[in-house]
This record gives structure tokens, C-alpha cells and sequence, in this order.
């Protein structure tokens, strides 16, 4: 069968009315993109791009130098197609509005520029992850409070794993769809249409280090799958921790499974570890149109009101039945209290 590009697919979605050609286009630059913040990241040490830049991003993280790279990267990508209102990134306090030398868009692209940064100096996969929102009609300066959208209203995400391969994983709401970069051509090529997650896993991904500071329903939830055959789900699990969100979740959007980043005591006064805005609701949005789920533990991830442009909240997303067993739990301990 022929094979399909990504901007063949892009024409398609078009065509089917799920996306507008601005949105193509911004899809299009960002996978361009991101096919240079891999080159960058292949180089390695050659590159002279490993090791810390020797800034704190607003997190107050220790930068890489790939991040701010990175970051360059697809704000330099972004600025000058018209497509675009304003980037907000992980890697930058506020917004970033498009230079008032080049025409302004319809979009606002939000983006984590190189997500697991922390893996790259052990040469472990790192991605990028990237949601977008329409930019209210009225407004041509767009602020932090333009973002704080839910995730229920995005027009689109993705993430690009630079991995053994590179793959871009797409969604609009119609399906989640895989491409695969082929580097003689330079094109993503469509390699997965509308995947799909199994309801059903025996696999699992969290950092087990911070068990003891998980909150009970979470301690019980994964006590219950240690305990494999011998315990009350009568089969063994396996566990899986990459530490690279983009690493975890393509393996679960893949092959199934569920990933945890619960809230525990010693990040609690954040709200989490992981960053709604543009990790949690891309994320979100490509698992559950895969038929995955994505909850906070206590509520669908794509229905929290935002409250802040880095607002942190927990995690769970991937197989349905067990994303739905965890925050089941934690619904019960809730309503017992
Ligand atoms: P921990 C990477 O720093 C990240 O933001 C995600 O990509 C990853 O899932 C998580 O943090 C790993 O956290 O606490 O295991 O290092």
C-alpha cells in the first residue's frame, strides 16, 4: 500500500473538516520542528550539547542545555508562519506572544520542548510533547489566564519520541494516529491509524521509590498488583519505569498498560509532579482517543479548570479498567472520610 505522509494525512484531515488550514500548518512546523530537536539530540556528546546550561527553568529545575535548545527550536519554528497567536512553553515564566513583525494566527501552542531531560546525558529516550488551544476572538495580546483552558477543549496534541526511531503521535479528537520519521526522506510517514489501548493490562509504571509517601488508596491499589497470582487479582504484573513520561506513555499507547505519577507527601503542596498544560492533557487527549483513560485520581484530567499556566496535578492514564480501579479506590477513600 502506498505510503502516506504526514502532510497527506494533515490534507485528509482537512478535507474530512476535523482540522482548518492553519492548524495544518502549525502541525506541520511543529513536526519540522522537532525533526531538528532530534538531530540535535542524536548528536550526543559530538554535538557539545549534553550537561547543564547552567540556568533553573520556572520550575526551578536545573536546565539541560538540549531544553533550552529545544525551546529555541520551536519558538524560532513558530514565529513567523502566521498561524500562531502566542507559545507558552515549561521552559519560559510567561507566554512568549509572536513578534509583531509577523502576522498573528488563531492558535496558542503550548509545549514541554524536551520532556525527561534528565535521561538525556544516559542517552535514554526523551520526547517532545505539545497541546494546542484556539486563542479567544477578541483577544490579540494573549496572556497566561488565554491558556488556562481545559482539556476538553483542545484542537489538537501530540508528542515526537526520539527514540531507536522517531515517532510522532497525533490526535485531533478523531483517533490517535502514529508516524513514523523516515531520515532518508525526512518525512514522517504514517505508520499506526486510530490506535487502539487494550482495556486490559499486566503492566504498570511508577516510580516505587516514593511508596511510602504515596496516600493509602494508592498504597492499596498497588499492593494489590505486587501481590500478582497470590493476591485478590489472582495474576502477576510487570513493572516498567522509564523516568521519560513520553517513553512510558508511547509504551502504554503501544502495547497498553497504565502509568502513575500519584500525588505523595512529599509533593503534595505542588499538586503533583507532572505539569496539566502540556504534559497531562496532551497526554490525556492521545490516550483517551485511543480508548485509553487519563484521571487525576480523583477526576477526568481533561475536565480540570486550569488555574495556572504550570499548575501540576497526579496522573493516571492508560488501560481504562485499571485507571478506573485506581481512582475508584481513591473516589471510596474519599467519600470514607
Ligand atoms: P521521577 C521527567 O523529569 C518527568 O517530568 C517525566 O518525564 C517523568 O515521567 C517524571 O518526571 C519522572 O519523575 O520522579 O521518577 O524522576
Amino acid at each position: 500500500m502506498k505510503p502516506v505522509s504526514l502532510i497527506q494525512f494533515l490534507i485528509e484531515e482537512r478535507r474530512a473538516g476535523h482540522i482548518n488550514t492553519e492548524l495544518s500548518l502549525l502541525i506541520e512546523v511543529v513536526a519540522r520542528a522537532c525533526k531538528r530537536i532530534g538531530v540535535a539530540t542524536g548528536k550526543g556528546a559530538l554535538g557539545g550539547v549534553l550537561g547543564a546550561a547552567g540556568t533553573d527553568n520556572v520550575q526551578g529545575e536545573a536546565q539541560k542545555k538540549l531544553d533550552v535548545i529545544s525551546n529555541e527550536i520551536l519558538l524560532e519554528a513558530n514565529a513567523w508562519g502566521g498561524h500562531l497567536a502566542a507559545c507558552a512553553s515549561e521552559e519560559m515564566e510567561d507566554p512568549q506572544p509572536i513578534p509583531d513583525m509577523y502576522p498573528k494566527g488563531q492558535h496558542l501552542l503550548l509545549f514541554d520542548p524536551l520532556d525527561g531531560s534528565s535521561n538525556i546525558d544516559v542517552n535514554i529516550s526523551v520526547g517532545t510533547i505539545f497541546s494546542v488551544l484556539r486563542c479567544p476572538d477578541d483577544v490579540t495580546e494573549p496572556k497566561a489566564e488565554h491558556f488556562l483552558q481545559p482539556g476538553t477543549t483542545q484542537l489538537a496534541a501530540g508528542y515526537v519520541v526520539y527514540g531507536p526511531s522517531t515517532l510522532l503521535v497525533l490526535t485531533f479528537g478523531h483517533g490517535t494516529h502514529e508516524f513514523t520519521l523516515d531520515r532518508e526522506i525526512g518525512s514522517f510517514i504514517l505508520s499506526r491509524r486510530d490506535i487502539r489501548i487494550p482495556e486490559q493490562t499486566g503492566e504498570f509504571a511508577i516510580n516505587m521509590s516514593n511508596q511510602r509517601h504515596w496516600e493509602a488508596p494508592m498504597q492499596r491499589y498497588i499492593g494489590e498488583l505486587l501481590a500478582g497470582n497470590d493476591g485478590p487479582r489472582g495474576r502477576d504484573f510487570n513493572m516498567r519505569w522509564v523516568a521519560s513520561m513520553v517513553a512510558d506513555v508511547h509504551r502504554i499507547v503501544t502495547r497498553g498498560g497504565v502509568f502513575f505519577y500519584p500525588l505523595d507527601a512529599k509533593i503534595k503542596s505542588k499538586g503533583g509532579k507532572l505539569r496539566l498544560m502540556y504534559e497531562a492533557n496532551p497526554m490525556a487527549f492521545i490516550v483517551e482517543q485511543a480508548g485509553g483513560a487519563a484521571t487525576t485520581g480523583r477526576e477526568r484530567i481533561m475536565e480540570v479548570q486550569p488555574t495556572g499556566l504550570h499548575q501540576r496535578v497526579p496522573v493516571f492514564l492508560g488501560s481504562s479498567q485499571e485507571v478506573e480501579q485506581a481512582t475508584r479506590y481513591h473516589r471510596e477513600a474519599d467519600n470514607a472520610q
